[in-house]
């Protein structure tokens, strides 16, 4: 029986003063420590099976699982490496999420010194954020191996994850792609599904970064190539790093030295002029042509639906390299929730300072696992004039992949979006439909199999809030029903003689 050598990292990782995972397997080592991981020495078919066990595991609330004998591959396969809060905390290194929110609000405070002292008080930080850009290395491991000739897909475990997708995808690849125009690097994560041994698709949809590039080089020459490098299992931050929703030309491996405080080691290509990440398990390197197209899927998509067969351009592999024994990282999506709803989640969290640094009447914003990132947003803000509500729905269809946005619902700052009764309560309430509904249109995920043409549909805007006089709104508008707090007191102070049990006051 083939047993993974796993070699356990030396590097510490304590409480305080924790130094970042250098790789994937000092993070398996950290998973296995915290009782996070499983192994399976069973023999497990990457084709359905893995999924339909990734996906349970997933559901009871399980830990991440090392497959170590995937059917058909010498390579191990984990998948659900972030498949909960747990997980994603110990993955970023951090007690709470909001940990990471208040680094960057950090990072905002300092950006607009005001006299020479606040310009000095500044330096550590400027020196802090420089700190985090990559860095490239001459020697890595992800090139302990290296095929340039004999090399094939079909030596990792490539899940097959839906009965109806059209074959086996590569679900975690971190794509990574220069800008011709700019030469800034992007790193996005598109599925990949595997055509042969040598050719995949990339599913980078149509406002995608990749997807960008791709048409920037095409408009210079429309018969070339753009260069493709894909690293597959890295340090978690890393991983992570390649869903981050950030601006076009910002380099997502800064920010994954931004978020392990540690920069990203990165190391040359050997047929391709791009760095991938030296510590990565797996890199293909490869082109896609631009005059290429193919057909991709359909796909168990993260809608919980399968998303459709649609052209994609097609990536050539040229080299594979990769460690002495690496280790294949996977996950899946399907019906919600699933791993990349802890993804979704932490990015929420993350990002939300930034949100509020443009639009600081934002006080909290939540986007339930059912409506899948993209359908729905609930925003709770601080009303300050007429039609502020209006006025934010359409910050959120202007911001970045907030695009997407096909439902929002805005709220006053007194409604706790993380409390989904509450919402339904209060917001239901607060509205008059054919007031206060607004409709609008611009671009759609390419996943929506229900906007009228791919990419481009219509969006709905739900002004939840408290109506106003100056909104027209002339009507007295009530309180909200609670209990005074005297009474509240003295109910507790008789609570003992009434012979109940301990029934709590309503919490507020
Ligand atoms: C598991 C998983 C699979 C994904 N697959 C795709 C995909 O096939 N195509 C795509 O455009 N985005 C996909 N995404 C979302 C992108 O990774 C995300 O939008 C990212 O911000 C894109 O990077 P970019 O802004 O640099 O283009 C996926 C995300 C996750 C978590
Ligand atoms: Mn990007």
């Amino acid at each position: 029986m083939l047993k993974w050598p796993l070699v356990r990292s030396t590097s510490a990782h304590t409480e305080a003063g924790a130094l970042a995972y250098k790789n994937l397997r000092d993070f398996i080592a950290k998973l296995e420590k915290e009782g996070e991981l499983r192994r399976i020495s069973a023999e497990v078919d990457p084709i359905l099976e893995i999924s339909e066990i990734a996906d349970r595991a997933n559901r009871a609330g399980g830990p991440a699982l090392l497959f170590e004998r995937p059917k058909g591959s010498k390579v191990p396969l984990l998948i659900n490496m972030l498949g909960s809060e747990r997980r994603m905390n110990l993955g970023l290194e951090v007690g709470d999420i909001n940990e990471v929110a208040e680094r960057i609000r950090g990072m905002i405070d300092f950006q607009s010194p005001q006299g020479i002292f606040e310009k000095i008080k500044m330096l550590p930080k400027l020196a802090e954020l420089g700190s985090f850009f990559p860095k490239t290395v001459r020697s890595a491991p992800c090139k302990e191996v290296i095929h340039k000739d004999d090399f094939s897909l079909a030596q990792f475990p490539i899940l097959k994850c839906w009965p109806q997708d059209a074959g086996r995808f590569i679900t975690w690849p971190l794509v990574i792609t220069r800008n011709p125009e700019t030469t800034k690097r992007n790193v996005g994560v598109y599925r990949m599904q595997v055509y042969d041994d040598r050719t995949t698709g990339m599913h980078w949809q149509t406002q995608k970064h990749g997807a960008e590039h791709f048409r920037r080089a095409r408009a210079r020459n429309k018969d070339g190539r753009i260069e493709v490098a894909v690293a597959i299992g890295a340090d978690p931050a890393t991983c992570l790093a390649g869903i981050l929703p950030i601006p076009p030309d910002l380099d997502e491996f800064m920010f994954a030295g931004f978020l392990r405080r540690e920069p990203v080691e990165m190391v040359a290509g050997e047929t391709v002029d791009l760095e991938v990440p030296a510590n990565a398990e797996i890199v293909l390197e490869g082109y896609v042509k631009l005059n290429e197209k193919r057909t991709e899927g359909p796909f168990g998509d993260h809608t919980g639906f399968y998303s459709l067969e649609g052209e994609f351009p097609v990536f050539h592999i040229t080299c594979i390299t990769h460690r002495k024994d690496p280790v294949y990282l996977t996950t899946i999506v399907g019906p919600p929730p699933q791993e990349d709803y802890w993804m979704g989640h932490a990015v929420e969290r993350i990002f939300l300072p930034v949100m509020k640094m443009q639009y600081p009447e934002i006080v909290d914003v939540s986007m339930p696992a059912e409506g899948i990132f993209h359908n729905l947003m609930i925003v709770a803000i601080r009303k300050s004039y007429p039609g502020h509500a209006r006025k934010i729905m359409n910050a959120i269809w202007s911001l970045g992949q907030a695009m997407f946005t096909k439902v929002i619902v805005v709220v006053d700052h007194d409604v706790d979006v993380q409390n989904y009764r509450e919402v339904v309560w209060k917001a239901l309430c607060a509205i008059d439909p054919e007031r206060d509904v607004q409709f609008n249109f611009g671009p759609a995920d390419t996943l929506d199999h229900a906007s009228r043409i791919q990419d481009f549909g219509s969006k709905m805007g739900v002004d939840a809030t408290r109506k106003w006089p100056s909104e027209g709104f002339t009507r007295p508008w009530p309180d909200e029903i609670v209990m005074d707090a005297q009474t509240c007191d003295h109910v507790d102070a008789i609570w003992n003689s009434l012979g109940l049990p301990k029934y709590p006051r309503r919490p507020r």
